[in-house]
């Protein structure tokens, strides 16, 4: 039985569709408390990244759901309603003009607005790390919803679709130095394989839609569906809100380039020890065949640690995580921790102890990712740290600033 429920919200043109009666999903991202259905709606809208809710009259129960849920994950539950977006509209970008950072061999980006959201897909070039696509909906909307179709076919990688911005220009930002553009949305972490919807942020309006990963290789769209209204009163026609994009990752030079390195052990392939040093030795090739990835030998919990030779505030870590032999090394970097000490933690014991930068749960996945650190986190030795057997890095990069108090005490003591 499908039952429509429309503009739960006064103004709002959106409409949710009741999709399950009694049935409930793997655990939600977020359950609350709240008195009715149309609270729990309004918790959805707010939530840039909700697309289905569950509720439940008697326990005044809503789990927020980030992810479409399919029927086999789907548990019984008496009393609980489950509702997704529906009626969004038309796909505007559908074969409109599309643009891009590099191309790989035939999957051109033509292929991200073809209408087929599996079997035909966009794909960047090797060494292209600023990848990006741009389709031009030849007018300006308002955006509602970004929904980027991810590749089901393990063999391509769906974990390089991470940490997704997505902006919205007035003028082709390929053609002119296009300012001000609006944010639609980050989407953080990996996407899963198939379908994810991005809402965007109320009130954001553009003609030029750019999806791109910062300081990441490779970009692989099989489709993305844009659903909004065209803005045709000229006078409204200006951004009024977020116009300022996305926010970005710090920028500045890479300070672990060539500095000291050490790991816990180390893996020798062919009378070739695979040593720290290649973990910063700037060359980013992902195939550990091709020398440049530190390996360590296993049989200990396994750490790789980069000297700064002075002390920062550390901004961001880029990890590039291995891209060949994924039956292997696709489960091998799980629960990575990027620790950063003041002293080094090889002379134990350090003290004082270390500040934990960033811990990225689960799987890495087999590409490269870029963390801010949680906090502002000072130090000089930065470490990757794993409980379970053998760390590749393919390269470790770091951004930070000297350390203002520690440096001019450098100077007074030299
Ligand atoms: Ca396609
Ligand atoms: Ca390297």
């Amino acid at each position: 039985m499908l039952q429509t429920i429309a503009a739960f919200i006064a103004g709002a043109d959106m409409k949710y569709i009741l999709i399950h009666q009694d049935k409930t999903g793997p655990t939600p991202f977020n359950t609350v408390t709240v008195d009715d259905v149309l609270s729990c709606t309004v918790i959805c809208e707010d939530d840039p990244l909700c697309v289905i809710f569950a509720f439940h009259d008697d326990r005044q129960q809503c789990n927020i759901y980030h992810q479409l849920i399919t029927d086999s994950e789907l548990q019984h539950d008496a009393g609980m309603r489950m509702f997704k977006i529906g009626n969004i509209g038309e796909n505007i970008a559908l074969q409109k003009p599309t643009y891009k950072s590099s191309r790989k061999r035939r999957h051109n980006s033509d292929l991200a607005v073809d209408g087929d959201t599996i079997s035909t897909c966009f794909e960047t070039k090797e060494g292209d790390f600023s990848p990006y696509f741009i389709v031009d909906l030849s007018d300006i909307y308002h955006i509602s919803y970004v929904m980027i179709h991810n590749t089901l076919d393990l063999d391509h990688y769906p974990e390089r679709l991470h940490d997704l911005n997505i902006e919205l220009y007035h003028s082709n930002p390929v053609d002119t130095n296009s300012t001000n553009p609006a944010c639609c949305g980050f989407r953080p972490g990996l996407l899963p394989t198939g379908p994810t919807t991005i809402k965007c942020q109320d009130g954001v309006l553009g003609r030029f839609v750019k999806i791109f990963i910062e300081k990441s290789e490779f970009m692989t769209l099989c489709e993305v569906e844009i659903t909004g209204h065209k803005v045709d009163d000229i006078s409204s026609q200006r951004n009024t809100r977020n116009v300022n994009g996305c926010k970005r990752l710090p920028s500045g030079p890479n300070i672990a380039l060539g500095k000291p390195t050490v790991q816990s052990s180390t893996y020798v392939y062919e009378n070739l020890p695979l040593s720290s040093a290649l973990a910063v030795d700037g060359n980013r090739n992902s195939d550990a065949f091709q020398l440049s990835c530190s390996h360590t030998a296993g049989g200990d919990n396994p750490w790789l640690q980069v000297d700064l030779e002075r002390i920062y505030n550390i901004t961001s870590v880029t990890i590039v995580n291995r891209g060949d032999h994924r039956e292997i090394t696709y489960g091998r970097m799980v629960d990575i921790s990027i620790l950063v000490y003041e002293s080094d933690p090889t002379n134990t014991p350090a003290t004082p102890g270390p500040v934990i930068c960033k811990f990225i749960p689960g799987i890495f996945g087999m590409t490269s990712r870029t963390f801010e650190c949680d906090d502002v986190t000072e130090g000089r030795y930065v470490r990757i740290n794993k409980n379970s057997e053998i760390l590749d890095v393919c390269e470790l990069e770091v951004t930070g600033n000297l350390n203002v108090m520690t440096s001019l005490l450098d100077v007074t003591s030299e």
